[in-house]
């Protein structure tokens, strides 16, 4: 697939996301509307309202808390199934706003601001890669990109296409090469080019779980030598097209390093967009951003408004 071209009819984020998740918000939007066609809100309509949350991937817990909020304000009286819509998007806005907390490099003396990127195979790492350097480049900063995943031999080639898009040097090594050499080198050229930020990518998957933790851990071993505030961030980067799968994502990678926010890729066609919800509710990671398209600006700052209107199907 290739990244599609900036053009003018393009439509904006906002409507990309909602389009994207029209196909978690139908589901949502549908099923509540049929269970309100002006009918008081009774025992039993909770019960289909909470089920229909937890299947939409929102998790247990959020839907026993916007069902419960629902009751409290509207038990036993009419309630359409706009108004409900309206309730659960502002809820769940509430839930995702202290997580929304974009990824800014911060300014530091001993440059350059070091960013890991994590995550299992097809997840996106690549691709926001190419997606943030192209933000944090037209912010004026200079942008260093490691292809740290030495293990795929299409790897380093992908890095390099996003690095030539985005402007920013790539700096590798030969297939199959350590990683850990390669990202301590990665860190030494970033300073002598005096860039502000270095992105390193890193294999999604290693011959299994042990091993790809022994990489990381070396990875991040070998940048404390340089730097002992290395990484200064942690990125997962979640499909957010695999639902429930995510939570054991998010725990592997918690156990194997320091995870410091997630980012949501392939929202623009999510059937179970709600998993970020649940997500929010029970890890509190910060969520960075989501990725809504393969193209080099389908990369939007986590919007918890839009987002839970979005996922309501609630237009505009
Ligand atoms: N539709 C859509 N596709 C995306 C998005 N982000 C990434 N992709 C696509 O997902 C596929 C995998 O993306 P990569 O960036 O290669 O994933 P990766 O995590 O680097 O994968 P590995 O290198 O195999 O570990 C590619 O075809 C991307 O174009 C997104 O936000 N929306
Ligand atoms: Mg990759």
């Amino acid at each position: 697939m290739s990244a599609e071209p900036a053009s003018p009819e393009r439509k904006g984020w906002f409507a990309r996301l909602r389009d994207g998740l029209a196909k978690s918000s139908r589901r949502l939007a549908d099923g509540i509307t049929s269970l309100f066609v002006k009918r008081r809100l009774d025992a039993a309509t909770l019960e289909e309202l909470e089920d229909l949350l937890i299947t939409a991937d929102l998790g247990v817990e959020t839907a026993a808390k916007l069902t419960a909020n629902l009751a409290r304000e509207k038990f036993d009286k009419e309630v359409t199934g706009d108004e409900v819509r309206a309730a659960f998007a502002a809820d769940i806005a509430a839930i995702l706003a202290p997580v929304a907390v974009p990824l800014e490099p911060r300014e530091i003396a001993n440059k350059p601001f070091v960013v890991l990127m994590v995550g299992v195979n097809g997840s996106g790492k690549t691709t926001t890669i190419g997606k943030l350097a192209r933000q944090w480049t037209d912010a004026g900063k200079s942008v260093v990109l490691a292809a740290g995943d030495t293990f795929r031999a299409a790897a380093v080639e992908q890095l390099r296409v996003w690095g030539e898009r985005s402007g920013c040097p790539v700096i590798e090594k030969p297939h199959g090469a350590d990683a850990a050499a390669l990202a301590f080198d990665a860190l030494v050229e970033a300073r002598e080019r005096k860039a502000d930020v270095l992105i390193i990518d890193t294999a999604g998957r290693l011959q299994n779980k042990a091993g790809l933790m022994e990489e990381l851990a070396k990875v991040i071993r070998v940048l404390k030598k340089q730097d002992p505030e290395a990484p200064h961030a942690t990125v997962l980067v979640l499909d957010g097209t695999v639902g429930q799968n995510a939570h054991a994502q998010v725990k592997t990678f918690r156990e194997m390093v320091n995870v410091t926010g997630l980012i949501v890729t392939k929202l623009d066609g999510s059937a179970r967009g709600g998993i970020v919800v649940a997500l929010a509710q029970s890890q509190g990671l910060p969520v960075h951003a989501v990725g809504v398209g393969e193209g080099i600006d389908d990369l939007h700052p986590f919007e918890p408004d839009a987002f839970a209107r979005s996922l309501m199907g609630i237009e505009g």
